[in-house]
């Protein structure tokens, strides 16, 4: 049974006023053990309609859940995808406030900006190809609103899969000049070396990734734009960050970036 628009509604609030108030909740499967995938993207859909009334702009989207191993780790059968609210992106060097998160933690990502829109069902690797304008460096920042990241897929799902911010760098490639699946990464914080990568971790290759996005989209008739800043997946391990942490991400070929929690 599915829920009714009322508790759509209540819950897509208390799960945005948790990101908003940087607090942490239980996850709502817990008192909802009967709501579908669905009710869960109608959820996380009622939660960025109200960002967009309040002024906010959609920028972007992200997967997640993405490495064969992270979705084995949570017990989970398929990735999942959320969306990139304005104040979410930060750039190089950015000072990013660690008290307005809860448990924040980073993981290196490629991203992929379209140069016309992708449309499923049906949308394979090589529409991506034909579709991106270029690709670029990205961390994201998670940062789960459930105590302890404890969660299964439909709650993490209403929650935007996580999503809190995230940071751009590094150089702009054309997609087609890049072998994304080998293309290395290197994770370093406060100058040690926390993570090694490569782009196969994100379904075999991050492209992958931005299909199945566009596949998933349209089961409820939505497309990817344009123009839309596009997380594909983490490439390394979330790693959990704390106040005063400088955080360097080298990505070969496509240069790096650096930013730090204050
Ligand atoms: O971006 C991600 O892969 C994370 C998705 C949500 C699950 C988590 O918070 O670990
Ligand atoms: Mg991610």
């Amino acid at each position: 049974m599915s829920l009714d628009k009322a508790t759509i509604e209540k819950l897509a609030k208390h799960c945005e006023d948790a990101e908003l108030n940087a607090s942490e909740i239980t996850k709502i499967t817990d008192y909802y053990p009967q709501m579908t995938y669905e009710d869960a993207y109608d959820i996380q859909w009622t939660a960025r309609k109200a960002k967009e009334a309040r002024g906010h702009k959609i920028v972007g989207m992200k997967m997640g859940l993405t490495s064969q191993a992270k979705m084995k780790q949570m017990g989970v059968p398929n990735p999942c995808y959320g969306y990139l609210a304005d104040y979410f992106a930060y750039g190089d060097g950015a000072e990013i406030k660690i008290d307005e998160l809860i448990h924040p933690k980073v993981e290196a990502e490629i991203a992929f900006v379209l140069k016309n829109d992708l449309i499923g069902p049906g949308c394979h690797i090589g529409d991506v190809f034909a579709a991106t304008d270029f690709v670029m460096p990205a961390v994201e920042i998670i940062d789960s609103r459930y105590k302890d990241f404890k969660f299964d897929l439909k709650s993490v799902i209403a929650d935007n899969s996580s999503s809190s911010r995230y940071v751009t760098g590094g150089r702009m490639r054309d997609i087609k000049d890049l072998d994304l699946k080998t293309l290395g990464v290197v994770m370093e914080i406060n100058g040690e070396v926390v993570q090694l990568g490569a782009g196969a971790a994100v379904l075999g290759h991050p492209a992958t990734a931005i299909a199945m996005l566009a596949n998933m989209l349209s089961e409820r008739g939505e497309t990817l734009k344009a123009g839309e800043y596009i997380l594909s997946g983490a490439i390394t391990e979330a790693v959990s960050v704390k106040k005063g942490d400088n955080v360097t991400v080298k990505f070969q070929d496509l240069g790096s970036l650096s930013f730090r929690f204050v």
